[in-house]
């Protein structure tokens, strides 16, 4: 991070970043007089400069000190130049940003007055920054004479977010000066180039810290360019390293963690190797795909013949694969296309690539009986153990009618494996699945079989905050575009507590898009997962409930009604069935009850 602020008024020649180019620059209104704030024309300049680069999201809450920013970005929606999205809560509000950012691979802004507003930030910036998701945080703040004496709203804002931005620019209020819309487009430019981390190839949360001076805002009306000059950037180019080629070498299996993305899948296929994808991996898929990896990862015959290890992503969900990092025996690489820090357990790994391709001696040899041996036995391994598997034991839908059996099974309760194997089978790869932290993840990832289907979950610091709007944020973008849009829905799975952490983010602003998404609730009555720990087995367990457990009996169909969305129970696999395959409209929440 680099914190950077100048007392006299302009902000410090930053030399290490890029010339603009002369898209920046072009129009995107017609020209008129200053408005007569400072503070608005600056807004507009500022907003026009996202704008050109391909922004197309803006998130905002209310405030004083950002009401230039608020006004000026309702302006821009008015002329279809910016998504904008309104909520009260700033904590819902970056996390939205998140989502928007993760399905439009474009960063959203997110306006925010000045106080505990910008602090409330915090949560979807780390997730962001670990997550190298792109973001900009525009923070409104109080001029250089109004800090330190005790005003109204003011803190300490510049470096609040420390490392987990990649510029914080404390910018001093603009005063109209000649020069200023130059300086604007600069800093336009440098906020959105270092979060989409153009040249570091380490995307994440930008800050422009804002200074607003009376007055705050002036009336305003754009007129848009006559000559169309609202041309937009195409998303910044990613930087396509040469990628190292590997030898076919020592008996290896690929990891995909989260967000590994489908090159994992392609080097298990071309080479050869075994694909232990975790579910949200977005590489769970294909012929090399080993389900039931961790089992396997503890077995002698398997996880023990291991020499060579190829991560991609974040690998979260096991603790087999950590151990297998960690093994004196096994050669470790792993491979992030991003990112300034590494996956690492223990230091014990000592080869990092950007990119990873197989070699034609490689290609070659996957086609071995020896090499094809070696990944069938992974894959066959893992289909006995699924098969094994009695948990979804119950007949599906017979084409003729159903046994009393098959009857009885449908009106069975749900089970958390028939839950995840039921909204697994319901997605599709128009439709976009998000799911929570905690179990129903853990659930998905022990059992459900390839399919190419968009999973996304927040794995960056694997939080219970902020799923839901994170997941409005993805079905938003996901509808909105540009072409091909989504005609899909987005389901998201949490469960119980990981909902009503972030029950707010149900609101959603009267006019605003009410996107297709499908919020599936696991309730178990609290945070189940606990009860695995192994405190849970010697602890008092009425104080595991009262501290981790943490019971709660809220009425689920009540809040979805408070806040105007649609609400379905389903106890039964029939219910379930019928809730998943019928099209969802509007966001509706699914309440499904689980045995603690
Ligand atoms: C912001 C945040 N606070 C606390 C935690 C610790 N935590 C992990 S899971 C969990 C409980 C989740 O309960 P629920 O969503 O009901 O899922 P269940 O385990 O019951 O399936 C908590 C509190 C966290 N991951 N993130
Ligand atoms: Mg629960």
């Amino acid at each position: 991070m680099r914190v950077t602020s100048r007392a006299d008024g302009m902000p410090e020649a930053i030399p290490e970043t890029a010339p603009t180019s002369s898209l920046d620059r072009a129009a995107l209104f017609e020209e008129s007089a200053p408005s007569g704030s400072p503070a608005t024309d600056f807004s507009v300049a500022l907003l026009a400069g996202f704008v050109r680069h391909g922004v197309r999201d803006v998130v905002l809450s209310p405030g004083s000190r950002s009401q230039a920013l608020a006004l000026a970005a309702a302006e821009f929606e008015r002329l279809g130049l910016l998504r904008l999205h309104v909520r009260i809560d700033e904590r819902c509000a970056g996390f939205l940003a998140l989502g928007l950012a993760i399905e439009s691979r474009q960063p959203a802004l997110v306006v925010c007055t000045s106080g505990t507003a910008v602090a409330n930030l915090h949560p979807a910036v780390l997730e962001a920054h670990h997550a190298g998701v792109p973001m900009v945080l525009l923070t409104a703040d109080r001029p250089a004479e109004l800090r330190g004496i005790r005003s109204n709203q003011t803190t300490v804002q510049p470096g609040i977010f420390a490392g987990a931005v990649r510029i914080c620019e404390d910018v001093p209020a603009p005063d109209g000066a000649p020069g200023e819309a130059d300086m604007v487009a600069d800093l336009a430019h440098r906020a959105y180039e270092s979060a989409t981390g153009a040249g570091t190839r380490n995307p994440g949360p930008a800050q422009l810290n804002l200074a607003f001076r009376e007055p705050l805002s002036a009336a305003l009306t754009l007129t848009p360019a006559a000559d169309g000059a609202a041309e937009r950037a195409d998303a910044a180019a990613t930087v396509v390293d040469p990628p190292a080629l590997l030898g076919p070498g020592p008996r290896t299996v690929i990891v995909a963690g989260a967000g590994a993305g489908p090159g994992a899948e392609e080097l298990a296929r071309t080479a050869g190797w075994p694909l232990l994808a975790e579910v949200s991996s977005g590489a769970r898929f294909g012929p090399n795909l080993v389900v039931a990896y961790r089992e396997l990862l503890g077995e002698a015959e398997f996880g023990g013949q291991v020499q060579r290890v190829i991560v991609f992503g974040h690998p979260t969900l096991s603790r087999e694969v950590p151990a297998l990092v960690l093994r004196e025996d096994v050669e470790t690489i792993v491979v992030a296309p991003t990112g300034a820090e590494w996956y690492n357990p223990g230091h014990r790994v000592r080869r990092f690539e950007r990119a990873v391709a197989a070699g034609a001696d490689t290609v070659a040899a996957a086609g071995t009986r020896e090499a094809r041996a070696w990944a069938g036995r992974w894959v066959m391994a893992s289909r006995a153990i699924l098969a094994a598997d009695t948990r979804l034991d119950a007949p599906a839908f017979g084409a003729h009618g159903m046994s009393r059996a098959e009857f009885a099974a449908m009106k069975a309760p749900v089970t958390r494996a028939i839950l995840a194997d039921a909204v697994w089978r319901a997605s599709w790869p128009h439709d976009r699945l998000v799911l929570g932290a905690s179990r129903l993840i853990r659930e998905l990832d022990t059992r459900v079989t390839g399919k190419k289907i968009p999973v996304h979950a927040n794995r960056g610091l694997a939080g219970i905050d902020g799923t839901v709007a994170t997941a409005l944020g993805i079905a938003v973008a996901s509808q909105a575009g540009p072409e091909p849009r989504s005609t899909g829905t987005t389901r998201l799975l949490v469960g119980d507590i990981t909902l009503l952490h972030d029950a707010g983010s149900m609101l959603i602003a009267p006019g605003e898009v009410r996107p297709r998404l499908q919020l599936i609730v696991g309730n178990d009555g609290g945070g189940t997962i606990f009860d695995g720990l192994e405190v849970a087995g010697t602890a008092a367990a009425s104080a595991i409930d009262r501290v981790l457990f943490t019971p709660q009996q809220v009425d689920l169909e009540a809040l979805a009604t408070a806040y105007g969305w649609d609400y379905q129970r389903a106890a039964t696999r029939s219910t379930l069935e019928s809730a998943l395959t019928a099209p969802v409209t509007r966001p509706t929440l699914v309440e499904v009850p689980l045995a603690r």
